[in-house]
């Protein structure tokens, strides 16, 4: 039978279940990224695991966000990671050595093997042809442990790709153009894989550009084939050696892909899916009731993408999916550009920008930020001149970290347009309320920040006689690995002693849901409400590693001065000895990886979340902190529920154990409805061990 990349690879790390779409799969893991601000919850959760020595192949623990230093926080965050690793037998990729996802690809991706990562752009390493997955710290933790990682078996997109890029045209364009196909939502359980003859064109950081923001699709990891341009990738890293080939069997099929869409609000999506897709077919629902709410089941076989005909794109705020033509947008003044983050801030990203900044200055009207992606970036642009070329033009040369990307320094003015060449663009994540950001490529980004506005790069000969540069992948980088910190060996490594400041608390365990379980809804919000929104980073970002601080600030962005906060308010339920339940709309838990959106309520005292849809990595985390998630079987009964209802769930215990669905009633406005419970079984036997510490410490 020919297979799929995906499944070859699945295959040679399966520990459980068959690899059949749809169903729960135990997978060896080789290798673990963590990083500073999810990093330090996962290191106190192995800790609490009592597991004395990681068993991974390799595990990594990188320090590239919380890098402020307002307060002793993140220094104290700094050297218990440090002394943690050394301990347990993990690298540490120390501050100033790059962000994870840059170095990880740099130094340690391996074609063919699996990575678990506790940062959601852990996909990234898909470009070099592994399976590189986001998860809680937790799940990460039970990997470094030596435990499978489990997951859905995912459908396979394929994206067949033709041709070569144009001038002035970059990977970025080719992420965002799939954005617009397949939009940030249903996408949950599949997995991408890019083959074609246009892959080739394509260079590894390139790649990665495009399987970095898989994660704004939603899908639990994106792979490209190792091949030539792998090998002489690995090659200029000093790595040859750990190249394999491997690509799907000729003839691997993909699909068909069946999703949900609405005639009017998904229009785009649907044209883009009939320009662009093979074999589709668009009926009414299937499911009558939204079939008259106007919903329609398309499917498709797969992607196809001419590499030719993609031009520059941008994605505005508030989505990721939010795709225009940058042509459509140009004459839109810009005050602030950024290039930067694991996107897009490769060597062969930032010569670019380097050679077209060369001799000229930055509009006066613009701020550009430029932070490399790793320290190796950063020491090659220095030894070639590059870095002086971009200093020159009046560029701000930012840290190698995540920085501007999460908020922390950079924001934009109010009432500005912002070009950042990151992954994200939720409402807020800059750090100004209201900001304007759109996702754009470096070609992009560079071209606003001579001209003052939003340009098609393309149009950078005609009106500022630019000439494309052509940047090579160099055949050898600089490789230097003196600040990654090498494992000790078992006997010197028993002697370190973990450092831990005042502000790392110990994170609290779950514990079983009571049955029924009374409860009262603390809030409800709408649809796509990101990690972001329930758990702000920014300057909040330092109080990761202490549980009780941080949570005051829940769903932060929807307090009110003057009014209870929603931490006020989940206490409150909390000490009446009832439970909180959370009440959303639609792909609820978007984007990051971050358990605190979990964790942080659980110690609220949230007990439920009642949504439309929610997201795989949030909804796992759901799980692993014993929050019971549960949808919506009529998404009607969203509009009938309000704050501050008394609900009742029955029959908690029959529901986790093995029901489809759970019965809830509404105290207040006296009704009941049906919630659907979808979960794995090994997630039923999580939650009815009051978590997923709990449920490893006993031993499973
Ligand atoms: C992000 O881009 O939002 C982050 C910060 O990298 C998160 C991880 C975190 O919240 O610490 C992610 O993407 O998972
Ligand atoms: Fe860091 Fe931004 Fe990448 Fe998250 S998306 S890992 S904050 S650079």
């Amino acid at each position: 039978m020919t297979q799929t990349l995906v499944y070859k690879i699945l295959g040679e790390h399966l520990t459980s279940g068959q690899l059949v779409a749809g169903n729960e799969i135990g997978l060896r893991i080789d290798q673990t990224l963590t990083q500073d601000a999810t990093g330090t919850t996962a290191f106190l959760l192995l800790e609490a695991m009592d597991v004395p020595r990681v068993k991974t192949e390799l595990s990594v623990s990188y320090i590239d966000h919380n890098m402020a230093q307002f307060g002793p926080e993140n220094h104290n965050d700094h050297l218990y990671l440090q002394s943690i690793a050394a301990r347990v037998g993990a690298y540490l990729s120390r501050p100033g050595n790059g962000i994870c996802h840059q170095v990880h690809l740099e130094r340690f991706g391996r074609p063919g093997r699996t990575l678990l990562g506790s940062d959601s752009h852990t996909p990234t390493g898909g470009g070099i042809g592994m399976i590189a997955i986001g998860a809680g710290g937790l799940d990460v933790a039970v990997a470094m442990g030596g435990g499978p990682f489990y997951t859905t078996c995912p459908r396979v997109i394929g994206v067949e790709l033709l041709g070569k890029l144009g001038r002035w045209v970059a990977a970025k364009d080719v992420i965002l153009r799939l954005l617009s196909i397949l939009t940030t939502r249903g996408n949950v359980g599949c997995m991408v894989e890019y083959f074609g003859p246009g892959v080739g064109s394509l260079s590894v950081p390139a790649r990665s550009t495009c399987t970095n923001m898989g994660a704004e699709l939603g899908v639990t990891a994106s792979v490209f084939p190792s091949d030539a341009v792998t090998k002489a990738f690995l090659t200029a890293q000093g790595r040859g050696d750990q190249y394999v080939h491997l690509s799907a069997d000729e003839g691997a099929e993909y699909g068909p892909i069946v999703k949900r869409l609405h005639a009017v609000r998904d229009s785009v999506a649907l044209d883009n899916i009939k320009d662009f897709c093979t074999d589709v077919d668009i009926a009414p629902a299937s499911d009558p009731d939204a079939a008259d709410d106007g919903f329609l089941d398309v499917s498709f076989g797969h992607v196809v993408i001419d590499l030719r005909e993609v031009v520059p794109l941008a994605a505005g705020s508030p989505s990721p999916d939010n795709v225009a033509a940058v042509g459509e947008l140009s004459g839109q003044k810009v005050h602030q550009v950024l290039i930067g983050s694991c996107t897009n801030s490769s060597y062969q990203d930032l010569m670019l920008c380097a050679a077209v900044l060369k001799g000229r200055s930055v509009h006066p009207d613009v701020e550009l930020g430029i932070a490399p992606g790793s320290r190796q970036v950063l020491r090659m642009l220095a030894s070639n001149g590059a870095l002086a070329d971009m200093v020159a033009s009046g560029a701000r040369i930012l840290e190698s970290s995540c920085g501007p990307c999460i908020g922390q320094g950079f924001s934009p003015a109010e009432g500005t347009v912002s070009l950042r060449t990151i992954n994200r663009n939720f409402a807020g994540r800059s750090g100004t309320k209201g900001d304007m950001v759109y996702l754009v490529s470096p070609e992009t980004a560079v071209a606003a920040a001579l001209s003052g506005e939003i340009i098609d790069p393309r149009d950078l000969s005609e009106f500022m006689d630019i000439k494309h540069p052509r940047i090579k992948s160099p055949g050898e980088f600089s490789i230097d690995d003196g600040m990654i910190i090498a494992p000790l060996d078992e006997s010197q490594a028993q002697e370190v002693e973990i450092v831990r400041g005042s502000t790392i608390v110990k994170p609290p365990a779950g514990e079983k849901l009571p049955d029924p379980l009374n409860g009262r809804v603390v809030i409800k919000v709408g649809d796509k409400i990101t990690t972001d929104h329930i758990m702000p980073a920014g300057s909040l970002l330092k109080f990761r590693s202490n549980v009780p601080e941080y949570s005051r600030y829940v769903f932060n962005c929807f307090n009110e001065e003057g009014s209870e906060s929603f931490a006020d308010r989940a206490t409150a339920v909390r000490d009446s000895g009832a439970k909180g339940v959370i009440l959303a709309g639609d792909s609820y838990g978007q984007g990051s990886s971050r358990e605190h959106a979990a964790l942080c309520p659980m110690y609220l005292g949230i007990g439920v979340v009642i949504a439309k849809a929610i997201e795989r990595i949030h909804h796992a985390n759901l799980v692993n902190f014993a929050i019971l998630p549960l949808t919506f079987v009529d998404g009607a009964d969203y509009d009938r529920i309000s704050e501050g209802d008394e609900l009742v769930v029955h029959d908690v215990a029959g529901a986790i154990e093995s029901g489809e669905t759970v019965k809830v009633s509404n105290v207040n406005q006296g009704f009941e409805f049906v919630c659907r419970v979808s979960l794995a079984p090994r997630q039923r036997e999580i939650l009815t061990a009051g978590g997923l510490l709990n449920f490893t410490r006993s031993g499973r």
